[in-house]
């Protein structure tokens, strides 16, 4: 009886040290389970070294969003600036994008040369980028829109790009840019003629047919009286945004002297802050003006 109690506690020892030494082992290959080959099916979207990385986010069918939500036409100021906010947060919240390029329902984002972030993998890129911006556009509605409910739920596509050179990637940022400025001056004189000259919208598409910018500038000074180039430089040129140093005024509880105590004082701190600039970055004079941007180790 003894003999065959100490047995079964032997057996039973042993039964545990068995499980415990196939615990330790599937902890140390960590999940190598059957399943594991499953991974092999994963695409390598490694982003190509030392390249610039663009991530290009897009508003999904803004046509209508902007309907639905009474934007202003052409151009809405809170749905710019909201843009603005949005791509401000995914610059604080991510890591390594020097600069942004934002204009309409769209944003460019560049990541530097050198980042390593999630190894340089595509996928995580993007999905970081369009996941933080849409939750952002959610979260800082009601702070440009406050008379206007949400209706639906925004998306946003995105897309990555890779360039090897700085050349090509002002050329890319330039591309943006030109769009920006094509359009524009395009809605600007379609909505003169529909607004203020009560063209109906295939009149106005009809009467802009095969006109070249100097002409749209000629309808809209002699027309309307409508210098196109003192539109605001937000809608004319879109938005860039750059780090930059800003002097941040706070008050904060003095500590000491004991009777200064309780008293409250003007505290000045440098942070650098992604900075919205309207400024051409199609010329050379930008790129001058802030070398660190495309420096080698930025
Ligand atoms: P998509 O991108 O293929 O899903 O379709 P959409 O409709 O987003 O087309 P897209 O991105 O080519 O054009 C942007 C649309 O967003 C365009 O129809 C006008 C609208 N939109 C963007 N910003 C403003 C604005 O400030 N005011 C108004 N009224 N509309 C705007
Ligand atoms: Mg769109
Ligand atoms: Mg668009």
């Amino acid at each position: 009886m003894w003999a065959s109690r100490k047995a079964k506690v032997r057996d039973c020892w042993a039964a545990a040290s068995v499980t415990l030494r196939r615990c330790l082992k599937l902890g140390a290959n960590m999940a190598k389970s059957k399943f594991e080959y499953v991974r092999n099916f994963e695409a390598d979207d490694t982003c190509l070294a030392h390249c610039w990385v663009v991530v290009r986010l897009d508003g999904r069918n803004f046509h209508r969003f902007a309907e639905k939500h009474n934007f202003a036409k052409p151009n809405d100021s809170r749905a710019l600036h909201l843009m603005t906010k949005c791509a401000q947060t995914v610059m604080k919240e991510l890591e390594d994008i020097v600069i942004a390029y934002g204009q309409s329902d769209e944003y460019s984002f560049v990541f530097k040369r050198k980042s390593n972030w999630f190894k340089r993998r595509a996928s995580k890129f993007m999905t970081h980028v369009a996941s933080q911006f849409a939750s952002s556009f959610v979260f800082y509605w009601r702070d440009y829109f406050e008379d206007q409910p949400l209706l639906y739920p925004p998306g946003f596509d995105g897309r990555v790009i890779v360039y090897p050179s700085n050349q090509t990637l002002k050329d890319y940022l330039s591309w943006r840019q030109a769009d920006c400025h094509i359009n524009n001056l395009y809605n600007t004189v379609f909505w003169a003629l529909v607004q203020q000259s009560g063209l109906t919208p295939a009149q106005a598409q009809e009467r802009l047919q095969g006109t070249l910018a100097a002409d749209k500038n000629e309808i809209l000074f002699s027309e309307f009286n409508i210098n196109y180039n003192n539109e605001p430089p937000m809608y004319r040129k879109g938005t860039v945004l750059i780090w930059q140093k800003v002097g941040e005024v706070t008050t904060k509880e003095v500590k000491l002297p004991e009777e200064m105590q309780g008293k409250k004082m003007a505290v000045t701190r440098t942070r650098t802050k992604p900075v919205p600039l309207y400024c051409d970055i199609i010329g050379d004079a930008f790129w001058k003006e802030h070398p660190e941007i495309l420096d080698e180790d930025s």
